[in-house]
């Protein structure tokens, strides 16, 4: 067949993500503590290679140049996050004048070089001294966050269009509280469902402040999605697979962009027990506060079964009392990251988001793969990741088809920029459309950086 060009819209974000803590570093502002190093201080044999966050890819000193590299990769927007620890030190108190001072010039070079920054406020990172009174388990902390969303809205309302106030509020809940990959790596899923109703409840209140500052630009939030899918379509896998997608999916999609909590995931959360503290006034301010744009952060789909065993009636509740996973066998597979690679989910995705969310503007704000030890494909210096590239035509196909069926979708962000630091795995997989080699943070475009460039100049590609 002969290759087509896919056209996208005109306007069309491309651009990339990343977050404060994975690529900034520490630098010279005083930044206060946050959640990592209090997990790298209790359990540094965790992190790959003992590899912290004190300098990750250095962005901190290094935004002028890798602003540069942004234009060279074809950026025309980009999504980082504001460290709370870093504005505000201590979580609440006195601001940080040399962290206003560093976000506000970075933030200005961007928008001098054409690039839209989109700014994230919570990206997993928690400052220490808030998560010593408890993280998002303690009301108290809403309010601190809220406190420190005003103020970036404040001091950066000018020079930020496109904010959102959680990247996957769903992290904290899995990995702190079910998965034992964030701090405080405890197995308690009642309270992850109160630090899960506290992170909606702070999202509607940052929504709150945001429209009171009356700034031209929108507010969001960033949901990592997973759209389901049963083993088969025995009425038991059906059901398994609509028990998945509640609790990962539509706990925090509904609430965020509809106002309210899906009456089965009430009714089941009641049944075990697991109910949330709660105010009406706050059930008030999560339906009256709803996001205005929604980011689509999409990497796998979720496959589940029926349960094969019983569950255990006085083991502690967790949600796969009502569903296996389930691996399909000839499936797609990155071997690195343990992640299924199946490209029609973006459409589903996007399909799902017009017909069951009033077509809410959204975008895809992460999509991307991690590949172990890419040295293996250097030619003449540079990465040849051609992987990547089919990896990002691929999903982007169907994208594409996704927007010329009427989905409302207004860009396409890659995880990630530079090669950056993740979670606990450190630098062992890189997403980068940039190479960094961390003993002397060189960067290099990587082949897909080139490509990346072509398809945001021709606003589009021939596939
Ligand atoms: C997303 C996070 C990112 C990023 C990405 C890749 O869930 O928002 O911060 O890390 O996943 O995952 P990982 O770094 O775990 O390989």
């Amino acid at each position: 067949m002969q290759p087509r060009f896919l056209a996208f819209p005109q306007g069309f974000w491309w651009g990339s993500a990343w977050s404060a803590e994975q690529a900034e570093g520490r630098g010279n502002t005083g930044k206060g503590r946050t959640q990592w190093d209090m997990s790298w201080d209790r359990d540094p044999h965790r992190f790959y290679h003992g590899v912290n966050t004190d300098i990750t890819t250095d962005f901190f000193h290094r935004y002028r140049d890798d602003i540069q590299l942004m234009k060279q990769t074809g950026h025309n927007s980009f999504r980082l996050s504001i460290s709370w620890a870093r504005l505000f030190p201590q979580g609440d108190g006195e601001i940080s004048p040399a962290a206003v001072a560093f976000y506000r010039d970075m933030l200005q070079e961007m928008n001098a070089n054409g690039i839209k920054p989109f700014a994230n406020l919570y990206h997993f990172d928690m400052p220490e001294a808030m998560m010593l009174k408890g993280g998002w388990e303690n009301r108290e902390v809403v309010a601190a966050y809220v406190n420190f969303c005003d103020a970036c809205f404040r001091e950066f309302g000018d020079l930020v269009f496109h904010w959102f106030t959680f990247n996957e509020p769903l992290g904290p809940v899995l990995g702190g509280y079910m998965e034992d990959f964030h701090y405080p790596n405890v197995i308690d899923f009642k309270r992850g469902v109160q630090v899960g109703f506290h992170t909606l409840l702070a999202s509607a209140l940052a929504i709150k402040a945001f429209k009171t500052h009356q700034l031209p630009g929108k507010i969001g939030i960033i949901l990592n999605l997973s759209p389901t899918y049963p083993r088969s379509e025995h009425p038991a896998d059906v059901q398994a697979a609509k028990y998945a997608d509640l609790f990962y999916n539509r706990s925090f999609l509904d609430p965020a962009v509809k106002g309210t909590f899906p009456p089965e995931l009430v009714d089941t959360l009641r049944r075990h027990d697991l109910m949330p503290q709660y105010t009406e006034q706050d059930l008030q301010d999560i339906r009256d506060n709803r996001v205005q744009i929604l980011g689509l952060n999409y990497y796998e789909p979720r496959r589940v079964k029926a349960r094969a065993s019983a569950v255990n009636p006085d083991a502690p509740f967790m949600p796969d009392w009502y569903f296996d996973s389930y691996v399909m066998p000839g499936r797609k597979f990155n071997p690195h990251r343990g992640w299924e690679i199946y490209e029609k989910g973006i459409y589903d995705l996007c399909v799902d988001i017009r017909d069951n969310y009033g077509n809410i503007e959204a975008f895809i704000s992460e999509s991307g793969m991690g590949v172990a030890n890419e040295e293996r494909f250097i030619r003449e210096g540079q990465v040849q990741d051609v992987y990547r590239i089919g990896f990002i035509q691929n999903h982007l196909a169907y994208l594409h088809q996704a927007i010329q069926e009427g989905c409302n979708i207004k860009g396409y962000h890659l995880w990630t920029f530079i090669d950056c630091w993740s979670w606990i795995n450190a630098y062992k997989n890189r997403y980068g459309l940039v190479s960094l080699d961390l003993a002397t943070q060189q960067r290099t475009v990587k082949k897909s950086g080139e490509f990346y460039k072509a398809l945001s100049d021709e606003n589009g590609f021939y596939f």
